[in-house]
């Protein structure tokens, strides 16, 4: 089996992909970055692997790959299907759809919070709209997760993975009390041998 490379940036999505690689018991090599400790952007090594220039990025068969998504998906096809329901089943639909809405819709609002933080008073309007919109991601979430503590399936699937960093995101927001559901889903996945041992590979979250 080949050696899949990741390219990981410290403190960044990179996780959840150290995480799957984790959980597969799978051969890979890490090639670490580091954030400009002023700017918080990746160094320009990174645009020399993807134009990008972000992280994740894997090598995977000769192959180079971005988005995280598109990383986890890569990955599950060929070495963790017991990750994904089956296609002909509802579950496989909901899970695509919370696949994608992990990085195509909840990490908007966290996002516009995030940079609009810098702006101090000049945001304040913007902010009932953002605050308005992360409670309804995360009240979504709070919603849809099963009684297992996990999205989609009893045991963990590919979208627990992918959502595992917009749910990490609240307790830094110190939001974790409002969304009791989400908070008992982040100590699950930090309690995962296979994630504490990612956890390492990164050297912290
Ligand atoms: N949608 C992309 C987002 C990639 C992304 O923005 N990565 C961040 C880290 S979490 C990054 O590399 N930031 C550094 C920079 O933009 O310079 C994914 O899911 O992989």
């Amino acid at each position: 089996m080949t050696v899949i490379k990741v390219h990981h940036l410290n403190q960044s999505r990179s996780l959840r992909i150290l995480w799957l690689l984790e959980e597969l018991n799978l051969p890979y090599e890490v090639i670490r970055y580091e954030r400009d400790a002023t700017t918080r952007l990746a160094p320009p090594e990174l645009a020399q692997i993807h134009p990008l220039g972000k992280s994740p990025v894997i090598e995977i068969d000769g192959q180079i790959v971005a988005e995280s998504g598109a990383i986890v998906e890569t990955i599950v096809a060929r070495h963790g299907q017991d990750l994904v329901p089956p296609k002909d089943s509802d579950a496989y639909i909901q899970h695509l759809e919370l696949m994608h809405f992990a990085e195509g819709s909840v990490m908007t609002p966290l996002l516009l919070n995030l940079y609009t933080a810098r702006l101090g008073e000049a945001a304040a309007p913007l902010q009932p709209r953002i605050q308005q919109e992360m409670a309804n991601h995360y009240g979504y979430l709070e919603t849809v997760i099963r009684p297992s503590g996990h999205f989609v399936l009893d045991d963990l699937s590919a979208a627990d993975i992918m959502l595992s960093f917009p749910v990490s995101v609240l307790s830094r927001l110190g939001l974790e009390d409002s969304y009791p559901n989400l908070a008992a889903f982040n100590q699950m996945v930090r309690s995962r041998p296979a994630f504490q041992k990612a956890l390492e590979q990164a050297g912290g979250d």
